[in-house]
């Protein structure tokens, strides 16, 4: 194994628990990811010594904070190799992140019969802001479609991107299928044609090195809860030459340089888009699992998870009466496995490997239109990460059999 995962997970309080008479398995990392005590701590770290609000007071505490925070957005630049930090703002996470995108640049750039073009694997996050958007614009959204094995089609793509393309928005790793988007290459694509590329990164920053600059990306947004940090913080990566052009969505404290009664003026980047108190120690968190994810090493848990993957495919092949979503190559894609076993609701599979102490989730994953695209009401899907262990793959494994036996002898 690419990193030593056992030792890793001793750092996850959580995952050291019995569900339902079992030791848990958690593979719900899609959705969410666990935190490791590090993180715990910092959090706590702020509160215990450090809490104030922060760009207001001048007193020890609110300095302290102050510059907590900012570092937390030097961490975030460093990690993602953006220009400079008024390039990274911080927000809710990957849909706030989209909103404020198709609200403000969306609002800037398109006119009436202009076009954006998103695909048939994107998360509605980054599907109903667009759509918002061509509607308030009578703009049109183009979909590009998906090759047999639920990957981005190349030669679709050439062909959607045009002279009348204005925004390109993908996600960069699908939170179905777990294939990745050769962005770059549609970033070349999408300037040539004078478009901006926007990057839906919620399923490929914590998983594989992310740099916005070799990517070429305009825009790039993420969720800090699905790579070891608390919920509530998000990024917004801008190059500075759209962030300049571009206005804020929200309005209020902290953000504005002078009000008057009648208008107001805009402090400089990144500040003009943070307005009111933000998450100071969510951000803080953040930074301590960029830390945390850069002592594992960011190729190293990508190997990882494709080792998992690798180890996993011949063994799920064998199962018969189970279909697997998305690329069979591990190259192509990270650790996200959608499943379906014939016959058995997703949510009653879910259920049953829940019995043995397997957490996977079921549903559309808020991806319908891709279900639709797929002819599937909702899928089954299991999601590794760092901490989880051929062990708990094999335990996976073992669970869908124990799954599918159950429903036979339910069906005979
Ligand atoms: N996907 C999943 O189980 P937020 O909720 O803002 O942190 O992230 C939204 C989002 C955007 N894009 C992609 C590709 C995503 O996977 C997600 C979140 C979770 O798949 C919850 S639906």
């Amino acid at each position: 194994m690419t990193i030593s995962s056992e030792k890793w997970r001793a750092d996850f309080p959580i995952l050291h628990q019995v569900v339902n008479d079992e030791p848990l398995v958690y593979l719900d990392n899609a959705a969410t990811s666990q935190k490791p005590t590090a993180v715990l701590k910092a959090v706590e770290e702020y509160y215990h010594t450090s809490n104030a609000n922060v760009h207001r007071g001048v007193h020890t505490l609110a300095e302290r904070a102050t510059t907590q925070y900012e570092n937390a957005r030097e961490t975030v630049r460093r990690f993602i190799h953006a220009n400079e930090t008024a390039e990274v703002l911080f927000t809710r996470g990957t849909t706030t992140s989209l909103n404020w995108l198709a609200q403000s640049l969306g609002d800037a750039i398109v006119e009436p019969g202009d076009e954006i073009v998103i695909s048939y694997m994107e998360h509605h996050s980054n599907i109903i802001p667009w759509q918002q958007l061509a509607k308030r614009k009578q703009a049109k959204l183009v979909y590009i479609e998906l090759t047999g094995d639920g990957q981005l089609d190349m030669d679709d793509a050439r062909k959607k991107i045009t002279d009348k393309t204005k925004i390109v928005s993908l996600t960069h790793v699908s939170n179905v299928l777990g294939s990745i988007t050769p962005i770059k290459t549609i970033a070349e694509l999408t300037h040539a044609k004078d478009g901006v590329m926007v990057v839906d990164g919620a399923q490929a920053v914590p998983h594989m090195p992310v740099d916005v600059q070799a990517l070429d990306a305009d825009f790039y947004a993420f969720s800090g809860h699905k790579m070891l940090a608390p919920t509530g913080i998000g990024v917004l990566y801008g190059k500075r030459e759209w962030l300049d052009k571009i206005e804020p969505i929200e309005f209020g404290g902290e953000m504005n340089d002078f009000v008057g009664l009648e208008s107001s003026t805009w402090k400089e980047l990144p500040w003009k888009f943070e307005a009111g108190t933000p998450n100071i120690s969510g951000a803080i968190g953040l930074a301590k699992a960029i830390d945390y994810l850069e002592i594992i090493g960011m190729s190293e848990i990508m190997e990882h998870e494709q080792e998992i993957v690798d180890y996993l495919m011949p063994k799920l092949a064998k199962i018969e009466g189970l279909t697997v979503f998305g690329p069979k190559n591990p190259k192509d894609r990270t650790g996200v496995i959608a499943f379906n076993l014939d016959s058995v609701h997703p949510h009653d599979v879910a259920t049953a490997m829940d019995m043995e102490g397997v957490a996977v989730r079921a549903g559309h994953h808020c991806a319908q239109p891709l279900m639709t695209y797929l002819e599937q009401q909702s899928t089954a899907r299991a999601s590794f990460y760092l901490y989880n262990t051929r062990a708990d793959a094999d335990k996976f494994v073992e669970a869908l059999i124990a799954t599918k036996e159950f429903f036979a002898y339910g069906l005979d």
